[in-house]
């Protein structure tokens, strides 16, 4: 790296080409063209006790309407005024109270919904409605209409907070954002809940049906069936020494990802699991379903429970552990990184 300050020739000639808005080169290339990742993302943790009064807030000094999405972004520390929680990632909390409707709209960025907290409220996604259960995973696809509700489940209805997860900051950086409200406020109902399931989700596919897109067909992913494989493959010692159980979210259709932009993966690690260091370049949002432990990221401690929510960054190293029986949701721009080639990433023994 050149760390030698200008000579004041020097500075008067950068000082000049200014005016025409150039810049050389010489006094960047190491940090335009870092020898590794080097990015400004730092490791942050947010804890579902400090984070819940303030959803709560919100609750009582907007509307679900008048916000259209109701949602406290998950900002990482390291980029103010960003909204974004890595680079490439959006992270956020939504909330919507019995009876409220966050209006339909449809946009070319796409979202994951991860359900945190509460039981009953919807996502309505082409035509068919899906009721939320905590740990289910959710798409809404790039330009699909979509609109939530809360209606609530077996005659009771309870507020509803579910983790946001879009590709914003990479929509962003292309300038390629597009958005279209709809006139109505909920879509119409043209298919029973669980249609998608039923056709795409059960190892079998409609005789005649082509993918059309590289997205996902179906857009539920019940926690009850992930729970139960993730045990299944802990009983019968699929462990792996860095992931625990890691298991990632798959279009049936495919075999790829359930969006183009977004990885999801699911992890059990099993009480007393001390995970062996890993790195990867596509840094990852995690939301903790249920147990207690640690991650250690680039050398921090960050203790997790239930609800809570953390970030690692592109390329830190860091340390999963459980105290009990602990399950993992994550998020990452993975797919763009295989699609472009440059996706790394490093088991390590230390
Ligand atoms: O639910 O459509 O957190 O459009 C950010 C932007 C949620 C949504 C967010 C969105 C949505």
């Amino acid at each position: 790296m050149n760390t030698d300050l200008p000579t004041s020739d020097r500075k008067a000639f950068y000082e000049q080409i200014r005016e025409l808005n150039m810049i050389p080169l010489w006094e960047s290339l190491s940090t335009l063209v870092p020898h590794q990742p080097n990015g400004p993302c730092v490791p942050a943790l947010w804890k579902w006790r400090d984070v819940l009064p303030y959803i709560e807030q919100a609750g009582t000094l907007i509307t679900a309407e008048e916000a259209v999405r109701r949602v406290l972004v998950l900002e990482n520390p390291a980029l103010p005024g960003y909204a974004s929680v890595t680079q490439s990632l959006y992270a956020g909390l939504q909330l919507i109270l019995p009876g409220e409707v966050a209006p339909a709209h449809r946009h070319v960025q796409s979202a994951l919904r991860f359900i945190v907290h509460g039981r009953g409220a919807y996502t309505a996604v082409d035509g068919e409605r899906t009721t939320m259960m905590p740990g289910d995973f959710i798409i809404t696809p790039s330009w699909t209409w979509h609109d939530h509700g809360n209606d609530g489940i077996d005659g009771r209805s309870e507020p509803v907070v579910w983790l946001d997860g879009l590709d914003i900051p990479m929509i962003r950086f292309f300038d390629a954002g597009f958005e279209e409200k709809s006139t109505a406020m909920s879509q119409r109902v043209t298919r029973p809940e669980g249609n998608a399931l039923a056709r795409y989700g059960h190892n079998l596919l409609p005789v005649d049906y082509q993918p059309s897109s590289p997205t996902s067909p179906i857009f539920s992913y019940p926690y009850d069936r992930t729970r139960e494989v993730l045990e299944r493959l802990y009983r019968d010692g699929d462990v792996d020494a860095w992931h625990g159980v890691k298991l990632r979210y798959v279009n049936p259709a495919t075999g790829g990802w359930p969006m183009p932009t977004l990885a999801t993966f699911m992890q059990y690690l099993p009480a007393g699991f001390s995970g062996k260091p890993f790195r990867s370049t596509d840094g990852a949002v995690y939301s903790v379903v249920e147990g207690t432990g640690r991650a250690v990221i680039d050398g921090q401690s960050f203790e997790f429970g239930p609800k809570d929510h953390f970030v690692v960054p592109s390329w830190k190293t860091f340390t999963l552990h459980a105290n009990d029986d602990a399950v993992l949701f994550s998020f990452s721009d993975r797919p763009v990184q295989t699609a472009l080639n440059i996706l790394r990433e490093e088991k390590l023994d230390a």
